[in-house]
């Protein structure tokens, strides 16, 4: 029978809507995906070119991606690992709180494991891959705020002791304790990397599943399907480095790349978005990146009442709800929820009027249901060519109840009185009796008991422990005196730089025998500057899929050569992207058992002062390698200005005590420090990394002199003494990198006022100051045995005259040594902002060319008492200086 003639546009348009579906019902129950979604294109396609342009989205609708239709059934037993991770609940929470009764203010965290706990124990459970099948398994970064529910399953497993957990926080306990978040150098067995430094995780995880990619493609490891997994907040998304490199995900297709974001919709304040919805701010971010991205949002529960929201006026109400107030519906009743959530429409009403209010309460979100997250991590593992995101949605503080569940104050929360440690209790089903609950006892149950043999099986089956840090990697053999040889004799006369040097080292490194093929050369689009192009055809470029057009300068000697098995990382404009790629370069010898060494050039200036938190991180990590700040010097680079003169990354150094750094003036010492660096790091595998500064400055290298080799890496050495030994007048001068020629400079117009000086080199004011203090403590604590002379003071013993150092960094530097000089010393140095200008007028404007060292030296003569007023204003109006201009450290 044919339809009656629609009387009116709205039934005309109800009748076309009617058929089109139909139409469209038709071809998907033919069951082809790829059917369905070309005709729409095809639709969309054809209504654009007739003008109709459909809205942009880049959202879907606010439900769960996967479908009940395509889930498969959770392969675990579900009831047993309900209990497991009830367990994991329990002991997480207890570690906390009792260690803030033993010691008030100690801190920890219960709320984001509690909202993350089924995110963990589904991936622990059934995904997560160990080290222990052929060595090699999947990489882990969790997030750090969820630390007890890491430890409280290594303690299930029995790979911690209670006394551990007893010591949460209370790392200087006898028997140690459990650092508060994931530091490997605390906690070098268990440990892989740090992230508690929020936004550091997420970006150092991309760039570590580009490198496992990269390791395979260049055939320093064979290929595996591991994954690379990273758990973090959705309030760490506001990090800039979180979001900064998803791109290079998307393009890289990382598809052994998966972030689980726990969505609980807060942070630590309060609603991470109240008056929006993160996760569909997060959909739309990461589509737009190409990433697939999988929302688990609602628990199974919630499917009965979609499949009968057949006109989606359910999914339109979940959608047009704002966070803050989902937070408020997690902490009221069932009745709130049905009156203000389905309350806003009678037909929501009455889809929910066999739900009791109880049932309204419990009904689950997609993020505590064991299923859904499994279906998840699923499709995430199995999908090709493309990173995967899982937006899970949760509530922060889940099971704690009063004390915390869904409040804004429950990040902080690390107390719970009695009344909610008995909820608490009840509610996970843990034997823990009324009696006990105010002690909050740890609880693991009997060794053979279904939940631990449980849980021993699951891990086995997946190749062991997770997580778990080894260093499995053989020291390197590393003869490398011929590439090395070349650089002691100097340069005969020819000026070149040290920048010039490090990339003919760099270059002869990539060509050795033994170890060339593990260097990892790794630059943020810096190669021209530091004159390395000539590295982009003799190695390549790394890309993934080699290159797809025809570089421009094709026909040129040093052409733009990407390759499958190109070496170096060419990152683009990313010191973030190219340190965290040195991570994992520098890792590489526990994360996969490979020595590889990474090289990372930058402008010296973006190293420490841009991503110095990252550097932070990967000193935590143990990473080994050299960071070599290029152009490196407040006065040595000349032109660029405030922004890039660098007289402040040496100072940085010292912070990161497994650094070693170094502002080498020549190339025999720079020689000198690599050399040892490697064999420090990879032949007697010592965790320490290398900051060195390269300068553009090009003089005559000299030759190496004797016996200079012990004290070029222990910081400083005579490099030139003194002409004329019988002056009355002695000084000592210090230079270092560039400002070293100056000083050499100084001591020849010192000659012409009759002042003999010695010239030391100091390559290191760190390694120095280091050895002082290490000297001062050791004798503070043995008085009586023979005391350990610092360094600085063997060399000076018998060293005359006052002592001058000159520096192209804060003054504060050759400052730090002073106190094992066996006088005052005088620093110069470059305090202040720098300036565009040349490097002449850079060394007058700051006071540390080789007229101010001389008259920096006769100033500390007089001040000695051993020459005249008169000689020292002399030489200020001979050598030109103005007594009056101005104090450079402050303008
Ligand atoms: C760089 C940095 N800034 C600030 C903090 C302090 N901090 C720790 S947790 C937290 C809130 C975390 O919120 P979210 O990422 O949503 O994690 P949740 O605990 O909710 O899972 C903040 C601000 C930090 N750890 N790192
Ligand atoms: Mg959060």
């Amino acid at each position: 029978m044919r339809n009656p003639a629609p009387k009116d546009n709205a039934e005309l348009e109800a009748l076309e809507q009617r058929e089109w579906r139909e139409a469209l019902d038709y071809v998907i129950q033919q069951g082809d995906r790829g059917r369905v979604q070309r005709l729409l294109a095809t639709l969309r396609h054809h209504s654009r070119m007739s003008g109709v342009a459909l809205p942009f989205s880049a959202v879907t609708a606010y439900v769960n991606t996967i479908q009940p239709s395509e889930e498969t059934p959770h392969p675990g037993s579900q009831e047993i690992e309900r209990r497991i991770k009830s367990l994991i609940r329990w002991n997480a929470m207890a570690m906390v709180v009792r260690a803030n009764r033993v010691s008030d203010g100690i801190g920890g965290h219960i709320s984001t494991y509690a909202s993350a706990a089924t995110l963990y124990e589904v991936a622990f459970n059934h995904f997560f891959r160990g080290k222990g099948r052929d060595g090699d398994g999947d990489i882990v970064y969790f997030q750090g705020h969820a630390s007890p529910g890491i430890y409280a399953r290594a303690f299930l497993e029995g790979r911690l002791p209670i006394e551990r957990l007893e010591n949460f926080r209370r790392e200087l306990k006898p028997g140690g304790g459990l650092s508060s978040y994931p530091h490997p150098w605390l906690m070098p067995d268990f440990w892989e990397f740090p992230t508690v430094s929020m936004g550091l995780g997420p970006i150092m995880s991309i760039y570590q599943a580009r490198f496992n990619r990269y390791l395979e493609d260049r055939n320093l490891k064979k290929p595996s399907t591991n994954k690379v997994w990273a758990f973090l907040g959705d309030g760490e998304t506001d990090e800039p480095e979180a979001l900064g490199a998803i791109s290079l995900a998307a393009r890289e297709k990382l598809d052994n790349l998966i972030w689980v974001i726990n969505c609980n919709l807060q942070r630590l304040d309060g609603p991470v978005r109240g008056n929006g919805q993160i996760i569909q701010e997060l959909e739309a971010i990461f589509r737009g990146a190409g990433w697939n991205v999988i929302k688990v949002l609602w628990g199974s529960d919630w499917d009965p009442l979609l499949a009968k929201d057949h006109d989606g006026l359910l999914a339109k109400r979940m959608g047009e709800v704002v966070d803050g107030q989902y937070q408020k519906y997690a902490v009221e009743s069932g009745a709130y929820l049905r009156e203000h959530f389905f309350g806003t429409d009678p037909r929501l009403l009455d889809m929910v009027k066999h739900l009791s209010d109880d049932q309204l309460k419990r009904l689950r979100l997609g993020g505590h249901d064991p299923v859904k997250v499994y279906n998840a991590y699923k499709r995430a593992v199995e999908t090709k060519g493309q990173p995967t995101v899982i937006l899970a949605r949760t509530i922060k503080g889940y099971g704690m109840g009063e004390a915390g569940e869904g409040k804004n104050v429950t990040h902080q929360q690390k107390k719970m009185n009695e009344a909610d440690l008995r909820t608490f209790r009840t509610r996970f089903g843990i034997p823990v009796s009324d009696e006990q609950i105010a002690e909050t006892p740890f609880y693991r149950p009997a060794d053979d008991s279904p939940e631990l043999q449980y849980v021993r099986e699951r891990r086995k089956a997946l190749g062991g422990a997770v997580p778990q840090r080894s260093v499995r990697v053989e020291p390197l053999k590393v003869p490398l005196d011929g590439v090395f040889e070349e650089f002691y004799k100097g340069t005969e006369g020819r000026k070149a730089s040290t920048t010039m040097v490090f990339v003919r080292m760099l270059s002869k490194l990539l060509r050795d025998k033994e170890i060339g093929d593990l260097i990892v050369p790794i630059v943020p689009d810096e190669a021209r500057t530091f004159g390395m192009e000539a590295l982009f055809r003799a190695v390549g470029i790394y890309s993934h899929i080699g290159q797809r057009y025809e570089p421009v300068d094709m026909d040129t000697l040093l052409y733009y050569k990407e390759a499958q098995d190109g070496q170096i990382l060419e990152e683009g404009i990313t010191e973030a992207g190219s340190m965290s790629s040195f991570i994992a370069a520098g890792t590489a010898y526990a994360t996969h058992g490979v020595n590889t060494i990474p090289f990372f050039i930058y402008y010296s200036m973006f190293g420490f002062q841009r991503v110095g938190d990252l550097i932070w991180a990967g000193a935590d990590s143990r990473v080994r390698g050299f960071l070599v700040g290029g152009t490196a010097g407040r006065t040595t680079l000349a032109g660029e200005g405030l922004q890039h003169q660098d007289g402040n990354s040496l100072v940085y150094s010292l912070c990161y005590p497994n650094c070693l750094s170094y502002d080498p003036a020549y190339a025999y010492e720079l020689a000198v420090i690599i050399q040892d660096g490697i064999k420090r790091m990879y032949q007697d595998q010592e965790s320490v990394f290398y900051y060195l500064t390269a300068m553009n400055e090009q003089y005559v290298m000299p030759e190496m002199p004797p016996n200079s080799r012990e004290g070029i890496l222990k910081g400083m050495y005579r490099f030139k003494a003194a002409p004329d030994t019988t002056s009355p007048l002695r000084a000592q001068l210090f230079g270092s990198g560039a400002i070293l020629n100056e000083v050499v400079a100084a001591q020849e117009i010192l000659q012409k006022y009759g002042v003999a000086a010695d010239v030391w080199s100091v390559t290191s004011y760190g390694e120095l100051y280091r050895d002082g203090h290490a000297c001062d403590r050791w004798n503070m604590l043995h008085p009586g045995e023979p005391p350990r002379i610092p360094y600085v003071t063997q060399c000076l013993k018998d060293a005359p005259g006052v002592l001058v150092a000159a520096s192209d960094y804060l003054k504060v530097l050759p400052d730090a040594i002073d106190r094992w000089a066996p006088r005052r010393l005088r620093a110069l140095g470059t305090d202040g902002f720098g300036r565009s200008e040349d490097r002449a007028s850079l060394r007058e404007f700051f006071e540390v060319d080789a007229r101010f060292i001389a008259v920096a030296t006769l100033s500390e003569l007089l001040n000695d008492g051993k020459i005249e007023a008169a000689l020292v204003a002399r030489a200020i109006k001979d050598l030109g200086l103005d007594p009056d201009k101005k104090n450079p450290a402050k303008s």
